[in-house]
């Protein structure tokens, strides 16, 4: 074949992105089986492919986190990360996108997942990451695979671009036709395709298909809109450099096809991404790498395995890293490399330093993390690349099983967040709780496997404490008296409280008006404190809020007076005080913006009646085709497992961000269990 004269060269870095379960880890394995990186072709179902190598993914069967595989074909080294497609582990992907040099987009013919595909498209889009789509599972496509445009197109904000075309026996897909090499192939099971004639009505769909292929790309190339318009054939060099052209410019996504499972149409991608695709040299001036002798690395990976500790899987950009390399970033120091690995899934292979373009992994980085840019500069590089996590959808509280092990936990959730930093933890110190808070319930479940496995601590874990406030409705005055007589010394406080409703929001406030130092100066800061005290758990056992104490009146002795006895009498007011004070529950109501397809906004106002949610309002999503954002109020208890049933309606797609907005009173059938539930979990 013809040299492109622009190929990249040196090693590339390539992406396997694509909804769930559209075969990315099936064609990581058929990649690195066609390349010899492995004898034999392992299979998901069967828990043997390279990629998924972790317990927790075995355990699923699905990828759980990314994958990295190295292999080699014709001379250039190709490392490829296998991105989990479920969106609660996008994370994975998004941190990852800035060190690669292209993605190849795994999907699959199918309609239902045109909306995760357009999910996954976004991503890429925004982060300018040249991409080809790889139509997969085509061993179990029909002859409607003619619509594939007409299908896919609506996912992407660029041009795709139909590199090949399918080739039929009866409704069968038995090979394709490269429309830029103009060459006819045979599928042959898990065995190079076979070059056949190009012919009667094959050729015929050839010619068509091809002028559309060239017409995309004509859009953006003048000359050779003039051959196209005269009639005249572009010669086949000119057509793979404008392909690779668009592609890295962003200008296109050509569409490649095969089947992972049978390793069809393999070898055909390995060439695209051979000839067309972007290497390193074009990567480092997307990221505007600073050019220099030094190493500059982006860390798109951590990982704390259990026998090699710490280690950091990253993208050498410039210069070479080995052992004893020292790294900074901006902050901070990172630390200094002990050992470099090649991977291949869960295997690492120690190896001599890498150089500019290769990716590999580097021990005991003890302070690097994800996404961050390395140097061994004595200037740090400014960062290449800024992911920040997405906001948090759904919380479990977790508890360790052993008291003993409470510090450990500690210790592994925090190597946990390094490892996913779309994983928080709050603690909340009212309640008790560590909450660890994610993107989804296989993501938590995931990340309490992990503590059990890989970091053994064995975890309990429950839904976490509601914020739940009372009040009161109507006002009192109130005497508190703390008298005892007990041999010698005795107590003697004695205050009289008005006590007083605020409106929402307010807090709580404390006055007094005391004449003629009838509750003297000294002890009136006892009396706050123990009306403070007293207000942490009003008469329905939740704190109290929006009231106002007045200290008016009390007396006192002379003798048997203290802060304790004036404290103690603040409390007793207040304990006396409020159940006659019409005391109410009231719950924290959020904003809630659900983002889902238009298909799914119907469904969203069933969701919110069933969860005492108020819809307000409804829009179109600015800049997604065939999206809505659905704005509701939701209380806060409501929005516990809303993401289930969001993702549920819309097949994994929608979700949503929250915010706090008020307090609200609850009162009846929900409130009286409400209550009920604290009173029974205090006793
Ligand atoms: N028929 C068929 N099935 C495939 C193909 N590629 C993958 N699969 C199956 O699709 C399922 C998901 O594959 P997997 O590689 O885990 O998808 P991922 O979630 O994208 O990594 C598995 O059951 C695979 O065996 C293919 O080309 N043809
Ligand atoms: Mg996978």
């Amino acid at each position: 074949m013809a040299q492109n004269g622009t190929r990249a060269s040196g090693p590339r870095c390539i992406a396997l992105v694509g909804p769930f379960q559209s075969g990315k880890t099936t064609l990581l394995e058929a990649i690195l089986a066609r390349t010899g990186a492995i004898q034999r072709q392992g299979t998901v179902d069967t828990g043997t492919t390279v990629g998924d190598g972790s317990k927790e993914a075995r355990h699923h069967r699905m990828s759980v986190e990314l994958s990295v595989a190295t292999t080699s074909f014709m001379g250039d080294s190709y490392t490829f990360i296998d991105c989990p497609g479920s969106v609660e582990f996008v994370h994975d992907m998004r941190a990852a996108l800035p060190a690669v040099d292209a993605a190849v987009v795994v999907c699959e013919l199918d309609e239902k997942k045109v909306p995760q595909l357009q999910l996954i498209l976004r991503e890429i889009e925004q982060q300018n990451i040249p991409r080809f789509l790889f139509v997969n599972k085509i061993d179990k496509a029909d002859s409607t695979i003619h619509d594939v445009l007409l299908l896919l197109q609506p996912a992407s904000r660029n041009k795709l671009l139909l590199r090949q075309i399918p080739t039929f026996a009866g409704d069968l897909i038995t090979g394709f036709v490269d429309l830029a090499l103009e060459r006819a192939f045979v599928y042959k099971e898990h065995a190079p395709s076979e070059v056949i004639p190009l012919e009667g009505d094959a050729l015929d769909r050839e010619k068509t298909a091809r002028f559309s292929m060239l017409e995309t790309l004509a859009d953006h190339d003048d000359e050779l809109m003039e051959q196209l318009l005269e009639d005249i054939q572009p010669p086949r060099d000119k057509v793979f450099d404008d392909l690779s052209k668009e592609l890295r410019e962003g200008l296109v996504c050509p569409v490649l096809m095969g089947s992972a499972t049978r390793t069809n149409g393999v070898l055909r991608l390995m060439k695209a991404l051979r000839h067309e695709s972007p290497g390193v040299a074009d990567t480092t001036k997307r990221l505007s790498v600073k050019a220099g002798n030094e190493p500059v690395v982006y860390v798109l990976k951590t990982l704390h395995t259990a026998h090699g500790g710490k280690m950091s899987i990253a993208r050498v950009l410039n210069g070479q890293v080995g052992d004893g390399t020292t790294f900074i970033t901006p902050e901070r120091e990172a630390g200094r490399v002990a050992g470099v690995f090649k991977l291949l899934g869960q295997t690492t292979e120690k190896r001599g330093p890498a150089q500019a373009g290769e990716t590999v992994a580097l021990g005991k980085l003890e302070h690097a993390n994800t996404g961050d840019t390395l140097t061994a500069a004595k200037q740090a590089h400014p960062p290449l690349a800024e992911v920040a996590p997405y906001a948090p959808v759904l919380a479990i509280a977790v508890v360790a099983k052993e008291r003993k092990d409470d510090v450990k936990l500690g210790q592994a959730l925090s190597k946990l967040l390094e490892e996913d930093p779309s994983i928080t933890v709050v603690h909340n110190a009212e309640a008790h709780e560590v909450v660890m808070w994610g993107q989804g319930e296989m993501q938590l479940r995931v990340a309490t496997e992990r503590l059990a496995d890989r970091f053994s601590v064995a975890t309990t874990s429950h839904k976490p404490t509601v914020g739940y406030r009372e009040t009161i409705k109507r006002p009192i005055v109130q005497r508190g008296r703390h008298k005892k007589q007990s041999g010698g010394h005795g107590q003697y406080g004695d205050v009289v409280l008005d006590i007083k409703p605020l409106p929402r929001g307010s807090g709580f406030t404390f006055t007094e008006e005391i004449k003629g130092g009838v509750v003297p100066r000294n002890y009136i800061p006892s009396v706050e404190e123990g009306v403070i005290d007293a207000l942490k758990h009003g008469p329905l056992g939740f704190p109290v809020v929006d009231v106002a104490a007045k200290l008016i009146d009390g007396s006192y002795h002379t003798v048997d007076s203290s802060d304790m006895a004036f404290q103690l009498a603040g409390r007793l007011a207040i304990h006396e005080g409020l159940p006659q004070c019409q005391p109410v529950l009231l719950e924290p109501i959020y904003q809630v913006e659900i983002v889902c397809p238009s298909e799914a906004t119907a469904k969203m106002n069933g969701l919110m009646s069933g969860r005492r949610g108020q819809i307000l309002g409804f829009d179109t999503r600015e800049g997604w085709n065939g999206w809505d954002v659905v704005r509701v109020q939701m209380p806060e208890s409501e929005i516990g497992d809303l993401i289930v049933e969001v993702r549920s309606a819309t097949a994994g797609v929608g979700s949503f961000t929250f915010k706090f907005d008020h307090m609200a009173e609850l009162t009846g059938r929900t409130a009286d269990q409400i209550i009920a539930a604290r009173k029974s979990a205090a006793a």
